[in-house]
């Protein structure tokens, strides 16, 4: 049995993908609804009914999987873990960086890992989920007690039928996505635009400059590979224009009143920076601008 904490979008995929049978949702504690009922369309546009149960009291899971917002994390694995065995590995599908470190730190002893995925899953309609984009999923341990379950638990989620590969630099892979979404994701939402729009935009052209210098040096200060300035926005504006007619999560979020992840990208970097006593002027103005549509 595999139990996924966090019926949204991302849950709501894997339990679909997952062989049927094989796949609860963790409760809220105190709460035991009725099962999780839904249709779900597959990419390929064929749409079928999926009916999740809720894991019982003494169910105990071989694999946890963990597709809350980064903002939930924490709190969500507080409530869950005490009846969940603690050899059991927690998989972390958040975005952005900082939750995972939250989660390693205050359960050192339990195998963490954190999945990197560009798969894509949305939820258009009450009890519709969308498999809107189709990628591949890296998974990798974050800790030591993790390190011996990588290969396994990247088999058990490749029964989903999903790409998924083992990553030995799980948090390189986290970075790498972590610096796509601290260039496009905030101007969107500030922007209220597409993703590929913010390239032709005045506010884009006059900060895009001085945000892939400060990530350069964070990169630097945080041990990962250095990349020049010029190198960080070309990636970003490639993935920009791969995405042009993409709502990026962040301004989905906005525009649905529901609370961003900014504090995990370009609220991490800043605080990333201050640790160090790097400037990050510009991560910092980008995150209190986002917070402040919130
Ligand atoms: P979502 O908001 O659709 O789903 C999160 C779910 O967690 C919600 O159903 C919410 O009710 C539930 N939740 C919150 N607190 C909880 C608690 N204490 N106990 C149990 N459930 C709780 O979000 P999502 O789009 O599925 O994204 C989840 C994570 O995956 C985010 O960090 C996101 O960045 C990442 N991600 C999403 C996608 C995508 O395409 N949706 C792609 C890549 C990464
Ligand atoms: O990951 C994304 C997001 O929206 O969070 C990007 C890459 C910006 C695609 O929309």
């Amino acid at each position: 049995m595999i139990a996924i904490l966090g019926a949204g979008s991302m849950g709501r995929l894997w339990a679909a993908m997952l062989p049927a049978g094989q796949v609860a949702f963790v409760p809220r504690p105190g709460q035991m609804p009725d099962p999780v009922c839904y249709r779900f369309q597959a990419i390929e546009g064929k749409s079928l009914s999926v009916t999740i149960p809720w894991l019982q009291p003494g169910q105990s899971p071989e694999l946890l999987l963990v597709t809350t917002k980064a903002g939930d994390t924490l709190e969500a694995l507080k409530d869950a873990l005490p009846s969940i065995a603690s050899s059991t590995p927690i998989v972390l599908f958040q975005n952005g960086l900082g939750s995972q470190q939250q989660v390693s730190e205050t359960w050192p002893q339990r195998p963490v890992l954190a999945a990197s995925t560009t798969e894509g899953a949305n939820r258009p309609a009450p009890g519709l989920t969308v498999h809107a984009g189709c990628g591949a999923t890296w998974v990798g341990a974050l800790n030591p007690t993790g390190q011996p379950l990588v290969n396994r638990v990247a088999q058990q989620l490749a029964k989903s039928g999903l790409e998924v590969h083992p990553e030995q630099d799980i948090l390189g892979r986290l970075w790498q996505k972590l610096v796509i979404n601290a260039g496009i994701n905030a101007f969107t939402a500030i922007l209220d635009c597409p993703n590929g729009a913010i390239l032709k935009q005045p506010y884009y052209q006059q900060w895009i400059n001085p945000l892939c210098e400060e990530i350069s040096r964070l990169l630097a200060a945080a041990g990962q590979p250095q990349q020049t300035p010029e190198a960080l926005r070309e990636s970003i504006e490639a993935v920009a224009r791969k995405t042009a007619a993409n709502t990026s999560s962040m301004r989905a979020d906005v525009l649905t009143g529901r609370p961003t992840e900014i504090d995990f990208i370009n609220g991490y970097l800043a605080r990333l920076g201050q640790q160090h006593g790097i400037a990050t002027p510009v991560n910092q103005m980008l995150t209190e601008q986002v917070q402040q549509l919130n």
